[in-house]
């Protein structure tokens, strides 16, 4: 055993970590052992800044009493009720209160437990909806070139990371995929929104369709800020096109909110930030505040409509998962969202996003640095690969920081920042200052 291990009294070989360097790790392993507000306590007692809320899920900082407090009383009245022709109080307050905070129209929740299953639900329901309204020809579904929809099957087909997806092979068949929309060229260091790229929405109309027919496409999924990928920004009027041209065609818009749902973008919603409605909408992460799994899809009454028909003791939809609004996770959800809306935290990331954007850009100038790119709390630098080693710059800047007690997420060669939306300007002056030492010593 290592010296952690001694130290904690565990052994580390038998958990089989998920999207990890396994050896790398276990060899100089980076535990977490408490949590409070905006820090972390490392498993040798140092403070960690979280300078990215968990996994883009913490939006309301660590070890919030009032949502402790909910699951506490939860798990003492109602540990687990089915809500397969049965139901729970819980799970139906949690979905009125989705979709009240959803944008207008999207009214119907439908509950799975993660991120990826919140996908396969959406890409089901898209594909189910057709189907009641006689049109099941339309099967293919269109995603985006490094889009990430999480890792079930239909994620990893019309999602767009080549390393989720070359390992497995077989995919769901009937898939294409838009351009992503990042270009170094044309968009370096924007902030906000770049203004070059609207055009690629054209793609859809002008490539796609051709070659499949509208008549045969289901759906469109695109996440409205991609996040895992190193936050690729919408250009200007890039949403509004693909909006307009799924409504021209028939063809159902999903926006894959589970990264900026729930307050990233300083409102409820992406979709509120752009001011473009999409007809199913996935969340998961910021719904409970990371504290139990939950995640989910939330339709539009159009959609739900087209299901409601036949007679009334038909199930609807043949979909679900035994923890579909699972007692704890609904309870979590409930009482996370009256605290994104009791201390205004949304509005709170809205305020605070200048600030953030005005810290990041100063690392501009720094070795290696080629681009800095923001929108509302989501935060990239990215910096030129190592010759012949892509990442390995991005991941030696998180070691350095998360040495020095500020926890960032590399991905390929950026690195995200994206806080709880309770950060002060202290926190982002400590994380620009310390994300900048370490990307010196990366030179
Ligand atoms: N869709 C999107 C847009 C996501 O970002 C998923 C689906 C899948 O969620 P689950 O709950 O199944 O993991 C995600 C997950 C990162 C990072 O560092 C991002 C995610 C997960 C872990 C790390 O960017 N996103």
């Amino acid at each position: 055993m290592g010296t952690i291990e001694t130290q904690l009294g565990i052994d580390l070989s038998a958990f089989w970590m998920p999207f990890s360097a396994n050896r790398q790790f276990k060899q100089a392993p980076r535990l977490l052992v408490s949590a409070k507000d905006m820090h972390y306590t490392a498993h040798d007692g140092r403070t960690v800044l979280d300078g990215t809320a968990g996994l883009w899920c913490v939006n309301a900082g660590h070890g919030r009493a009032a949502i402790v407090n909910a699951l506490k009383a939860q798990l003492d009245r109602l540990d687990f009720a089915p809500t397969f022709q049965m139901g729970h109080p819980q799970a139906f307050a949690a979905a009125q209160k989705i979709a009240a905070l959803a944008p207008a129209g999207l009214d119907h929740v439908f509950f799975a437990n993660s991120g990826s299953e919140a996908v396969d639900s959406a890409l089901k329901i898209a594909l189910a909806y057709h189907r009641a309204r006689g049109e099941g020809q339309r099967t293919v579904l269109i995603g985006r070139e490094r889009g990430y929809h999480g890792t079930g099957f239909g994620g990893i087909s019309v999602g767009g990371m080549t390393n989720n997806r070359k390992t497995f092979g077989s995919m769901l068949p009937r898939v294409d995929h838009l351009p992503h929309t990042w270009n170094l060229e044309h968009q370096a260091y924007s902030r906000g929104q770049p203004e070059w790229g609207a055009h690629l929405a054209d793609e859809l109309e002008n490539r796609i369709i051709p070659l499949h027919d509208a008549s045969n496409i289901a759906a469109v999924i695109v996440e409205p800020v991609a996040g895992s990928t190193g936050g690729l920004i919408p250009p200007k009027g890039y949403l509004e096109r693909l909006r307009a041209i799924c409504d021209k065609h028939g063809i159902l818009l999903i926006f894959d909110e589970v990264i900026t749902g729930f307050g990233r973008l300083g409102k409820p919603f992406a979709a509120d930030y752009f001011g473009v409605t999409p007809d199913l909408m996935t969340f998961a992460k910021g719904v409970s505040n990371g504290t139990i799994p939950m995640g989910g899809v939330v339709a539009h009454q159009r959609v739900y409509d087209a299901f409601m028909q036949g007679p009334e003791n038909a199930i609807e939809l043949f979909h679900g998962y035994t923890y579909s609004g699972h007692p704890m996770a609904a309870a979590a959800a409930c009482a996370t969202i009256d605290l994104y809306r009791e201390e205004g935290l949304f509005q709170r990331a809205a305020a605070i996003a200048p600030y953030f954007e005005q810290a990041l850009h100063s690392l501009k100038g720094l070795p290696n640095v080629i681009d800095i790119r923001n929108l509302g709390l989501i935060g990239i630098v990215e910096v030129a690969a190592r010759p012949g080693k892509v990442g390995a710059r991005a991941f030696d800047a998180f070691v350095d920081c998360y040495a020095n007690g500020l926890l960032v997420r590399p991905a390929g060669d950026t690195l995200a920042l994206s806080p709880p939306l309770i950060v002060e300007k202290s926190h982002i002056d400590q994380m620009v200052g310390t994300l900048g030492a370490a990307l010196k010593r990366a030179a």
